[in-house]
């Protein structure tokens, strides 16, 4: 099977032939075998290589496309508590982004490549960002789903083969543990509220609630990704176990709300000990995932203009770095 690695160029000593290519191949097997870690340093196989890029690159690009659809209730929401909070995991959002870039870097993809990438609109990122946040209760409906769903499948990349990759995961699913709870909150002081914010509230769920199953990816049966990644123990769960377990944290939590999940076919199996799902509207998948949804050529022109605004901030860093650098030369001579 051959990966491929997104659009990025990578470094160009970074695919370079290994010369003890068995022996080293060995070694890999043997540390994935013993659950151990792979670090930068190591050999890996190619294609690993580039699955680890392709996966890395879409989660930092989701990380830093999903500060939007929030940045967008900053200067609207309805306390200086809340416009705190907010600002808070927006800019949450932009850290777990420069983990994921820099984890990414130690694979040999480059920063600059991976933004003209996604800045080309030649990247993927999640699809749960192509929707739009009309109304406040969508801030809630972000946190309890969105995040919640980001909780269930970035828990166990925690265990991810690759050690840069793991350990900012570590950080990042403490942040998003946090993230949830806010949403869940905003949604229930909405669920205690008026009947005009109980309906709002309810609203947004129904929204939300169906691309928040889809981020889990397409179901295992028509994942190509999913075996080779299992195997590698990058992935520890497929894509619909984790839709499972997802469902299964949401419907206690949906029953403390007060709030229905849009699904009338939602309901416990006795016999598979799993919630049987109505259907997932896959074709809608597809259309978001070829940049037909709702808000993908809104977010991709924020984020083009957002780098071009950006220009003079990246040059006067460079220019200081340049100076700094000839300083200490200067020092040194
Ligand atoms: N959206 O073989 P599959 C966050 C693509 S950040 C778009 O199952 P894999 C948050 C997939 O990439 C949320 N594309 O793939 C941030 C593949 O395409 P390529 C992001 C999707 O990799 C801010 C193709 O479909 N989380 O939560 O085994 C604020 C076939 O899929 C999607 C991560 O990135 C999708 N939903 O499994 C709040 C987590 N699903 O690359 C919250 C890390 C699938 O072959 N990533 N595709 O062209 C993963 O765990 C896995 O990459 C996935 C997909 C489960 C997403």
């Amino acid at each position: 099977m051959t990966t491929h690695a997104g659009p990025y160029p990578l470094a160009p000593d970074a695919s370079a032939e290994n010369p003890e290519i068995s022996a080293d191949e060995q070694q890999f097997n043997d540390l994935i075998e013993a659950d151990s870690r792979i670090e930068p340093r190591d050999w890996m196989p190619e294609d690993y290589r580039k699955s680890l890029v392709r996966q890395i690159s879409q989660h930092a690009h989701s990380e830093i496309i999903g500060m939007q659809p929030e940045s967008n209730w900053i200067t609207r929401a309805p306390s200086l508590k809340r416009k705190a909070i907010l600002m808070a995991k927006v800019q949450d959002e932009a850290g777990h982004g420069l983990y994921l870039y820099s984890a990414a870097q130690t694979l040999g993809a480059t920063r600059d490549g991976m933004t003209e990438a996604l800045i080309a609109g030649k990247a993927r990122y999640s699809s749960i960002f192509n929707y739009p946040t009309p109304t406040w209760a969508d801030m809630g409906s972000v946190g309890w789903l969105v995040d919640g769903a980001a909780i269930c499948n970035q828990v166990p990349l925690c265990r991810a083969s690759y050690g840069p990759y793991g350990r900012a995961m570590v950080r990042i699913c403490k942040e998003e543990s946090f993230h949830q709870r806010q949403g869940f909150e905003i949604l229930l002081e909405l669920m205690q509220g008026t009947e005009a914010q109980r309906h709002m509230a309810q609203d947004s769920v129904n929204r939300w609630y169906w691309p928040a199953l889809m981020m889990f990816g397409p179901p295992d049966d028509d994942s190509p990704n999913s075996a080779q990644s299992m195997a590698w123990k990058i992935k520890r769960f497929s894509n619909d176990e984790l839709r499972q377990r997802f469902v299964g944290m949401l419907v206690p939590q949906a029953a403390v709300l007060g709030i229905t999940l849009p699904d009338p076919d939602l309901k416990w199996n006795d016999e598979t000990q799993k919630y049987d799902l109505g259907e997932i509207d896959w074709t809608e998948f597809h259309e978001v995932l070829s940049g037909r949804g709702a808000s993908n050529a809104q977010r991709l022109q924020r984020r083009r203009d957002a780098h071009a605004e950006g220009a003079w901030v990246r040059e006067a860093a460079a220019a200081y770095a340049r100076k700094q650098s000839e300083r200490s030369e200067m020092v040194a001579s």
